[in-house]
């Protein structure tokens, strides 16, 4: 009855390193990296533009974001932004915020920072006259 005791550690050992290696793995092979797409309910066209290319790591800098209507017009939207990495369970090391809009009426994203290498997600909350949408983009860095 005892004799498979043996087996529990070994088990455990495993388990640990398939949930160890699902952390540190590469990311789903099928993300989509385009900065530039519409909400998950279809009311917006979202653009992102980091203002460094390519994104730095460790660098505090500031993103544009684009939001027009579906059809590419013009619309009155908030946003927020917010961000994590999925494979490590934290958010962004900053809370971005909204600074203002430069002359193409695209929201400027202050205190932006990505503090280690890897799969990221960004969401954005539009909040504009056809109503509330998100919508999230994968990044690499
Ligand atoms: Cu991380």
């Amino acid at each position: 009855m005892f004799q498979k005791l043996w087996l529990i550690p070994a088990v455990l050992l495993v388990a640990g390193g398939i949930a160890f290696a699902a952390t540190r793995s590469t990311p789903p092979a099928d993300l989509d990296y385009s900065l530039s797409h519409l909400s998950k309910d279809g009311h917006y066209q979202v653009t992102l533009v980091p203002g460094i290319d390519p994104v730095p790591v460790g660098k505090m800098h500031a993103w544009l974001v684009d939001v027009t209507d579906a059809a590419g017009q013009p619309v009155d939207a908030d946003i927020v932004i917010d961000g994590g990495m999925p494979q490590h369970g934290h958010g962004l090391p900053t809370v971005p915020a909204v600074t203002g809009k430069d002359h193409h009426g695209r929201h400027i994203v202050g205190g932006m920072r990505f503090n280690m290498p890897g799969w990221w997600v960004l969401k954005v909350e539009i909040s504009g006259t056809a109503g509330v949408d998100t919508a999230t983009f994968n990044l690499a860095l």
